[in-house]
């Protein structure tokens, strides 16, 4: 099946009948450091490992299987989607936002977009959440490349004016006014920028950096679907300090914030 609309359409079909949940309210794509921090949500009634539906690809990041979660959080019903797919593993950029596209077919009509990301402003320190604002898509690639999307879906023209929406933006700024928003720049990776890419990046606006997020907010936008996106400052960028980046470390990062990011999410998804 060479329709990605379609694919996304018979995998949430088979995300219904598995996980016994007939639509959600909001899906949560889990980046590293949140997946541990889901857990004060609660135990999911229903988990459906990624490889039991149509065109999911396994992720081949250590420490992230493929699975969505289903629970019900204050009468909220919320996929949790964890083993995201990143573009450097060498999947395609219609395979990095499949998850996205069966979640939202399935029902959820928001979305919130979690990762760990370098941190490009000095003052914001390792261990910070950042709200996205804006993002810059530096992947030189879209989810929208290729044939005309078929019907009834929108144009591949689409407006990201309002890509990550304000109204969630104002809801967050309500339930957690200490978090500050900020511009993430979306790149390819799997490689740590140069010093001298992350000045580019910060003389572009960004002040957040990662390896995700763009295409699936883009793909999720264009399906009509809400977008939050919350980044993890799990590091300093390169440059931004004199010490050198460590990729263990930025995984230690993302399990000392763990339970702050449970304690966030569950304040957030009841109003989100
Ligand atoms: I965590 O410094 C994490 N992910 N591109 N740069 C990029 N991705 C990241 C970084 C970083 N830290």
């Amino acid at each position: 099946m060479s329709d990605p609309y379609a694919l996304a359409e018979r995998a949430a079909a088979q995300l219904r009948e598995r996980s016994g949940f007939d639509r959600y309210d909001l899906a949560i794509v889990l980046g590293s450091g949140w997946r541990e921090g889901a857990d004060a949500l609660g135990t999911p009634q229903s988990d459906v490992a990624t490889s039991e539906l149509a065109g999911f690809v396994a992720p081949t990041v250590a420490g992230h299987s493929g699975r969505i979660l289903s629970l019900r959080y204050e009468g909220v019903r919320v996929a949790l989607v964890s083993g995201r797919v990143h573009l450097y593993e060498g999947h395609r950029v219609d395979q990095v936002v499949h998850p996205v596209r069966t979640v939202v077919a399935a029902g959820a009509s928001r979305v919130v977009l979690t990762n760990a990301c370098g941190g490009i402003d000095p003052t914001i320190a390792p261990g910070s959440v950042v709200v996205i604002r804006d993002h810059l898509n530096l992947t030189a690639t879209s989810p929208l490349e290729g044939p005309a999307p078929p019907e009834p879906y929108g144009s591949r023209f689409v407006d990201l004016t309002d890509l990550y929406s304000a109204r969630l933006r104002q809801v967050v700024a309500a339930a957690a006014p200490e978090l500050t928003e900020g511009v993430y720049a979306g790149l390819r990776g799997p490689h740590y920028e140069t010093p001298a890419e992350i000045a580019m990046v910060a003389s572009l606006g960004a002040s957040l950096v990662g390896m995700s997020t763009v295409l699936e907010a883009i793909a999720a936008r264009h399906l009509g679907a809400e977008v939050l996106g919350l980044g993890l400052v799990s590091n300093f960028a390169a440059g931004v300090t004199p010490a050198p980046l460590n990729h263990l470390e930025v995984l230690d990062a993302g399990r000392a914030a763990a339970a702050a990011l449970g304690a966030l999410l569950a304040r957030l998804v009841p109003v989100l």
